[in-house]
């Protein structure tokens, strides 16, 4: 933000307020920032805005082919795009543009430098076909403060002599590092040559990314407020209610040796065995632990057995018997339940039985 911050700085220390240099700075940042960032989350735009003609080329014509790497270190104000030089605030870049001149193609790449010339992130190569302003969707991150470069790669000798990228500035203040071959991939590289009055053809839209999964929220994130996924979100979970299974048919029958069952699908079914015991009434219930009340009966549990079941008539083994034991002669009443695994559990069934 170098350019662009002296003239601010210089008015801000003439106000009486004395805001430390370091803090006026940080504050300076955070406005600028804010300002060239849309409220409606979208895209900015850094680098040159491409109004220039290219009038000059890099990696010049050379015997063998060669690779270069370029990036602006300066630009005068009136050629910067509306974002400014230098990335406002962090996100991905989602689009880069190159303007070219010379009917020759070749490759380039976009680059994403920190401030020691050292690569964030890199584009896959891409091959501008003809004169003019070429544009190629990307993904890149990028943190604020870093800037954008070039790669450029030509494939026969002497191609790039023909080749244009650049152009000569009308104003100062625009200087332009260049590096060949090509800057490497983990290495910090000082420029091989530094030149002023030059400016590079390229710029890159960066998009906020508030959910940090490295898609643009503005183009390419259907989903900003969700990191696992850049789809469409996620709707709200549907909660299916459990399906309750049907006892339609319970019976004893073949002298007790069977019990029968219909179900109207499969389940766990718990069968309870309670036996009709006589009693005296206390309390408003029907009790056996008490000498005196009305006498009464009610039943008592006397065991508990379970099975798996199909949808269907189901025929299961009793003979009298519970855990082996054969049960006393009275009178009993058995209430079945169905229940399945998500949760669905049928109305109880009883009959009575009697055992002699
Ligand atoms: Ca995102
Ligand atoms: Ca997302």
């Amino acid at each position: 933000m170098d350019g662009r911050l002296k003239g601010g700085r210089h008015a801000v220390e003439a106000t009486p307020m004395r805001i430390p240099k370091n803090a006026l700075g940080a504050l300076i940042c955070s406005l600028l920032a804010i300002a060239l960032l849309p409220a409606s989350g979208g895209a900015v735009t850094i680098g040159n805005n491409l109004s220039h003609a290219p009038d000059n080329s890099t990696c010049l014509a050379m015997a063998t082919p060669v690779t270069c790497s370029a990036s602006q270190d300066t630009l005068n104000a009136a050629d910067q795009a509306a974002g400014g030089l230098v990335a406002p605030a962090g996100g991905v870049i989602t689009r880069w543009r190159l303007r070219s001149a010379g009917a020759t193609t070749f490759r380039a790449a976009l680059k994403v430098l920190d401030g020691d010339h050292s690569i964030i992130s890199e584009s896959p190569q891409a091959v501008p076909t003809a004169d003019g302003v070429h544009e190629f969707d990307t993904r890149l991150p990028i943190a604020a403060g870093n800037r954008i470069g070039v790669d450029i790669h030509n494939d026969s000798a002497g191609v790039m002599a023909t080749v244009q990228v650049l152009y000569n500035t009308a104003a100062h203040d625009s200087l332009w590092d260049f590096w060949s071959p090509v800057l490497a991939d983990d290495s910090t590289q000082a420029p091989a040559n530094t030149i002023d009055d030059i400016g590079l053809l390229i710029n890159a839209d960066i998009e906020p990314d508030a959910d940090a999964d490295g898609y643009g929220d503005a183009t390419q994130d259907l989903c900003s407020a969700d990191a696992t996924t850049h789809g469409a979100c996620p709707g709200p979970k549907t909660i299916v209610p459990a399906v309750r299974p049907v006892i339609s048919v319970l019976d004893i029958a073949s002298g007790n040796k069977r019990i029968y069952v219909t179900t109207s699908g499969a389940a766990k079914l718990k069968l309870t065995f309670a036996r009709k015991t006589a009693g005296r009434r206390s309390g408003g219930r029907c009790k056996s632990a008490t000498s005196r009340g009305k006498r009464c009966s009610f039943y008592k549990l006397v065991g508990v057995k379970t099975a798996d079941v199909a949808a269907g008539i189901n025929s299961i083994p009793f003979a009298e018997k519970l855990s082996g034991k054969r049960l006393k002669p009275g009178s009993y009443r058995l209430t079945a339940v169905a229940s399945t695994p998500d949760g669905g559990r049928s109305a109880a069934r009883s009959i009575s039985f009697r055992i002699r």
